[in-house]
């Protein structure tokens, strides 16, 4: 069996979120996803995440292609959490191409394109409009 990791913010849960996910479970036959936490977020983005991390956590639980959720505490820990949950498979969206390639000694890292015009940010922005 293959067991398949991939992380992320998941706030304001839309379809590139969606499409990644499905993608990602794809890559094998069981599905562990890192949700970043509050904490993680605070210290590496310019805004609080709309949604919790117990909410952004329960909403992924939920998904039908994952099997496990955890909270990611650190970007340092990945070697850490793939290691934890035995992943053979490491997908993240192209927007960090190269970024984790350091891991191929112990996981095929994969990097999937984004779904295009579609973001937190640029959802937030709209709704702050109407
Ligand atoms: N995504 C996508 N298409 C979009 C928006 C997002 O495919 N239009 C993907 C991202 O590429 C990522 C996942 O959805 O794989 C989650 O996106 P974010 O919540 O923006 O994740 P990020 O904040 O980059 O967190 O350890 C790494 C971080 O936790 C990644």
């Amino acid at each position: 069996s293959r067991t398949v990791i991939t992380f992320g913010t998941f706030d304001v849960f839309h379809i590139g979120h969606l499409r990644m996910i499905e993608r990602a479970g794809s890559y094998g036959d069981r599905l562990v996803v890192g949700v970043s936490a509050d904490e993680l977020n605070r210290r590496k983005k310019d805004r609080d995440p709309v949604f919790s991390e117990g909410e952004r956590l329960a909403i992924i639980a939920a998904l039908k292609p994952v099997d496990e959720v955890f909270l990611e505490e650190s970007l340092e820990l990945k070697r850490h959490y793939i290691e934890k949950y035995a992943a053979d498979v490491l997908v993240m969206g192209d927007d960090w191409a190269g970024r984790f390639d350091e891991f191929k000694d112990i996981c095929e890292v994969v990097y999937l394109p984004r779904t295009p015009a579609i973001s937190t940010t640029a959802l937030i922005e709209k709704i702050a409009s109407v």
